[in-house]
């Protein structure tokens, strides 16, 4: 404990240092990256620092709701070094995407994470597989700067962030500490239920016809411990939702009663689908996702597949079944 303390205190000393710094969210970015970086921006800019935040692909429409969400970049083409480089809720090289060489060429690598597959490179890494957010490091790590940094909108961002990797405060990685910060955040002046409606909430009504349409066909096995369902190109089409759309529908499935694995499958081209895994205690769905080369948290996992759909399913099926608890 007392060393993860030194380690804050050594990245609030590197940023406050720094006068170029680069923040770089995951691919994909979901709420916690894009909340922890967006967060971190504001309070950097609050005490003087020119600040990049970066991401390989473009934040989702409901993120656009964040304050300071028109600030990212996707612009790899930029020659710009800096003194210090975040990775925000990156655990790997690829995680980083098309951004990791603005990452490598800064002069001080930083990590904030909490997965528990963290093998990224830095000379100074905060990384906490038991706290629910990167989020909540962030608010950690900002308590060591001047109070003025944790101003209502860095508030709101750090709660973005907490709110979506903590399924409202429903997930095992929520703590005392989770809740505390909260109050903390609330006594900031946020307007706590609007975010959670706009961040966690809200659909837009493609994406609630395309939830709906995927979860009619969702698949059950092994005596209805492991389900699935599939987004297939063509429901994108038929709705008119993006991408980002499928985000909830694997949780939709896991809270069926008798469900332990729950599985999405998204086709992202023909024959390529990104894989979202949940589960529930004591099945392991990190250990599912590993099999295929992927990662993620002990019970929120993903990884990458390629095939014709029915090969897919019968392989991830397989190693759901084979990581299922035996009575
Ligand atoms: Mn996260």
């Amino acid at each position: 404990m007392q060393k993860e303390k030194k380690d804050l205190d050594q990245i609030a000393a590197v940023l406050s240092e720094a006068k170029k710094i680069a923040l770089i969210c995951h691919v994909t970015p979901d709420g916690d990256t894009v909340g922890s970086a967006l967060a971190l921006y504001a309070a950097l800019k609050k005490i003087g620092k020119a600040v990049d935040v970066f991401s390989s692909d473009p934040i989702g429409e409901k993120l656009k709701y964040l304050p300071f969400s028109d600030k990212f970049n996707i612009n790899v083409n930029h020659s710009a070094i800096y003194d210090a480089a975040v990775a925000v809720d990156c655990g790997t090289k690829g995680r980083l995407g098309d951004m990791f060489g603005i990452f490598n060429s800064a002069a001080v690598k930083i990590c904030l994470d909490h997965h528990k597959d963290n093998n990224l490179i830095c000379d100074y890494s905060y990384v906490d597989p038991q706290i629910s957010s990167t989020a909540e490091i962030v608010f950690l790590l900002l308590k060591r700067f001047p109070d003025k940094c944790l101003d209502k909108n860095v508030a709101a961002l750090i709660y973005a962030g907490i709110i979506s990797d903590s399924g409202l405060f429903s997930y095992s990685s929520t703590t005392a500490q989770t809740h505390n910060i909260a109050a903390e955040l609330y006594n900031a002046g946020i307007d706590a239920s609007d975010i959670a409606y706009n961040i966690y909430k809200k659909k837009s009504k493609p994406a609630f016809l395309l939830a709906n349409k995927v979860l009619g066909r969702t698949r059950f096995f092994f005596d209805d411990r492991v389900g699935l369902a599939v987004f297939f190109l063509d429901d994108f089409a038929e709705t008119g939702a993006g991408q980002d759309a499928t985000e909830g529908v694997v949780n939709a499935i896991q809270s069926v009663t008798s469900v332990l694995i729950a599985v999405t499958l998204t086709e992202i081209e023909h024959n390529k689908f990104r894989v979202s895994i949940r589960s529930k205690e004591p099945a392991e769905a990190s250990a599912v996702a590993a099999e295929f080369g992927g990662g993620g948290h002990r019970l929120a996992a993903g990884c990458r597949l390629s095939g014709p759909v029915e090969e897919v399913i019968e392989r991830i099926v397989k190693a759901a079944g084979d990581f299922l608890p035996t009575e």
